[in-house]
């Protein structure tokens, strides 16, 4: 093997991608929620599942929560069973958009008792987060108004810095709150965290355990993502991804299934960050946490999520081979097409043999998928569960139906 390929397989062995609890899951669009034969429905069978992506890939080892989705009396128990696994608890993902006094906002609502309920909710998930040793608390708030002047804006804007202040306050050492923007829905009028430009501004104010967290499917069509990457690395605020796929607004599709030039060029910029010569820059490529935030609506659960672990792998493996040599050359002589055919040229690499070489080396199966179908994980799994709506995210009362 030759220097670069070591240096390319190791930097692929530290690749990590986490999947989400509620992927494993039912769920659905507000029509209708399709119930999957053997789709997870506790805490224990999503991570039993996400043990199986798990051991087909070897770059998939945590799991986020979302609480109460997810919540259990005893947090260390859970931690054991995950580790049990050779599985780690990953993000908290609080919870504060499905409570009936949540209709005017959680924390910037202009309820006080409101907003006092959605803050114990979230310092109820720090404290989660010290029994399940997880570094990052994720915070999506679908709070915002959907008429001109049904709320002061400035005032939300106030409620909300109130809130991420105290629980920045409430962290541990050593944690992170990653704070998530998006452009609209539920609210369709003012979003309060509306764009990466609010989170960031809020996370400047209330200090340093503050991150921004991009999730794929928040921006508007034509929004240059892989720019935001490069500013918020630059800044030392880029927290974590949520992964996904989006063809209009937030559908959590499988991640690089309709844009992997877009998913490309976004890891292009973190092996930039990664490869800096400023330190800096370097850390703060290291502490990005990369995850999936999809749910499968119409698709099989176990296979979708190793799709999409799968995509982050081939999108970084493309992204490794960029000849960074030669694309700084091209870009101070001015070659503006030299400079972008680098770049694309790494992109048509067809790295699934390099793929299969670190995996035969890793001992893992060549190809996940197949071995994943003959496995006979999804035979076993719906014998086991049965066919049961709800168990995901959003989940509706549990209907079972003949298998
Ligand atoms: C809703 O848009 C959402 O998809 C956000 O992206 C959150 O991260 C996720 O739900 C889980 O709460
Ligand atoms: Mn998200
Ligand atoms: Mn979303």
């Amino acid at each position: 093997m030759t220097s670069d390929q070591t240096e390319l397989f190791a930097a692929l062995s530290r690749q990590r991608i986490e999947t989400p609890s509620w992927g494993y899951g039912n769920s659905g669009t507000r029509f209708k929620t399709f119930a999957w034969p053997g789709a997870a429905r506790t805490i224990h069978e999503k991570l039993d599942d996400a043990a199986e992506v798990q051991r087909l890939t070897g770059i998939a080892p945590s799991v986020a929560l979302h609480i109460p989705w997810d919540e259990v009396e005893d947090y260390t128990a859970l931690r054991r069973y995950a580790e049990g696994l050779g599985l780690s608890i990953g993000a908290i993902n609080p919870n504060v958009f499905q409570n009936d006094r949540y209709r005017l906002g959680s924390v910037t609502s202009p309820d006080r008792q409101t907003r006092e309920q959605a803050l114990q909710h979230l310092l109820h998930c720090v404290d989660v987060m010290r029994q399940t040793g997880s570094r990052d608390l994720s915070l999506w708030f679908a709070d915002g108004t959907n008429y001109a002047g049904q709320d002061d804006l400035r005032s939300r804007k106030h409620r909300m810095r109130e809130a991420l202040q105290q629980v920045h306050g409430a962290l541990p050492d050593g944690a992170r709150m990653l704070v998530e923007y998006k452009l609209f829905e539920p609210a369709f009028y003012a979003t309060d965290l509306f764009d990466w430009g609010a989170a960031y501004a809020h996370c400047l104010a209330v200090g340093e355990k503050a991150q921004v967290l991009v999730d794929l499917g928040h921006h508007a069509p034509g929004v240059n993502i892989e720019q935001i990457v490069a500013f918020l690395l630059d800044e030392g605020r880029l927290g974590g991804f949520h992964f996904n796929a989006r063809r209009y607004a937030d559908d959590d599709l499988i991640v690089g299934s309709s844009n992997p030039f877009e998913l490309f060029c976004i890891y292009a910029e973190l092996v930039a960050a990664e490869r800096s010569s400023d330190a800096q820059t370097r850390a703060a490529a290291e502490g990005v946490a990369y995850m999936i935030d999809q749910s499968h609506n119409i698709e099989p659960k176990v296979e979708a999520m190793l799709q999409s672990v799968l995509n982050c792998q081939e999108a970084y493996a493309k992204a490794l081979l960029i000849d960074r040599d030669l694309l700084a050359e091209a870009q101070a002589a001015g070659d503006v097409l030299g400079a972008h055919r680098v770049l694309t040229d790494a992109f048509r690499t067809d790295v699934r043999p390099l793929l299969q070489g670190w995996r035969e080396e890793r001992g893992l199966p060549q190809d996940p998928i197949r071995a994943h179908r003959e496995s006979g994980h999804q035979q076993r799994v719906a014998e086991l569960r049965g066919t049961v709506a709800g168990g995901g995210g959003y989940p509706e009362e549990p209907v079972p139906t003949p298998v």
